[in-house]
């Protein structure tokens, strides 16, 4: 189904014959919603979000790429999240583990002329966003150099999952994994050996993960991330402090939203001239006691 935003701005739905649902903005190829069958929304969108292009919408899965933080020489989490996508007139054909895949669109960013400037590299990202009969939401990602030179990127899928209460949340998965602290300059410490919980702000790159469990204990929920080519996951939650800085966040929201994000950060993926990467994020959630 397609529909416009309040700025004319072109947004697909996905939907399941349950009525769950996806929607997904052309700008930034950004996922704004993931509903339940019963229309429940399982993603975090701020209270105070700019719905203006370039910026990008405060919540949702905006896609970091090729770029991300801000070391490097783009601004920060590159430049694919502020751009208009298109929708793919020629994608990849399914592939057999898109089974059960109900719904799906398939967009395309390629570099432009403005682009080329800031990051000398041609490049065509292929984004499928697909909605299962069960309601699992996927984003497979293929990106090709279509330069006659190698480069590197980095990606993250930044999702903002939404939870009850950040102190009722605890993280399974990366338990004994070394990660990267953005809060003590990127210094590699290693996680020591239960669940994560969370009193204060929490900004870190964890190495080499496999699936992740985010339980919310008030909504007795848990979502779950299965992810192929993308051996890192970020985990951030501003806290009080940075919440009050972001003028796009409210002051408490911070406690109703986690970021936990599938990524390729700490090795840069290298492409040679013609090679093509694909990174594939499931996300799904289950009752949980
Ligand atoms: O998680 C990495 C990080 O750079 C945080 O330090 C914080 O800045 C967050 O991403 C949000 O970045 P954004 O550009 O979306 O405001």
């Amino acid at each position: 189904e397609f529909t416009k935003d309040r700025n004319g701005i072109d947004q697909v739905i996905l939907k399941n014959t349950r009525k769950a649902s996806v929607r997904i903005s052309l700008h930034g190829g950004q996922i704004l919603s993931w509903r339940t069958d019963h229309g429940e929304e399982l993603l975090f969108t701020s209270s105070k979000a700019i719905f203006k292009p370039p910026t990008p919408v405060r919540g949702g899965i905006p896609i970091c790429f090729p770029q991300f933080g801000n070391r490097g020489t783009l601004e920060q989490h590159g430049f694919a999240r502020k751009k208009i996508w298109i929708i793919d007139t020629d994608p990849p054909p399914l592939q057999p583990n898109d089974t059960n895949v109900k719904a799906y669109i398939d967009l395309l960013l390629k570099s432009s002329e403005e682009d080329l400037k800031i990051w000398p590299h041609s490049f065509e990202f292929r984004l499928r966003v697909s909605l299962s009969e069960d309601g699992y939401l996927t984003m497979i990602s293929r990106i090709r150099n279509i330069n006659c030179k190698p480069f590197n990127f980095s990606i993250a899928y930044r999702t903002y999952f939404s939870i009850s209460d950040i102190s009722e949340v605890r993280v399974e998965g990366l338990e004994t994994l070394d990660y990267l602290d953005n809060l003590c300059q990127r210094e590699r410490f290693t996680e020591q050996g239960d669940a994560i919980t969370f009193e204060s702000e929490v900004d870190r790159v964890y190495l080499s993960s496999s699936d992740i469990a985010i339980f919310d204990h008030e909504r007795k929920r848990t979502f779950i991330i299965r992810k192929e080519g993308l051996p890192d996951v970020v985990v951030w939650n501003p806290w009080d402090k940075k919440a009050k800085a972001l003028n796009d966040l409210g002051d408490e929201e911070y406690k109703h939203m986690l970021c936990v994000d599938g990524a390729a950060i700490e090795k840069p993926i290298p492409l040679k001239p013609g090679e093509e990467w694909t990174g594939r994020l499931e996300l799904s959630f289950v009752p949980s006691s």
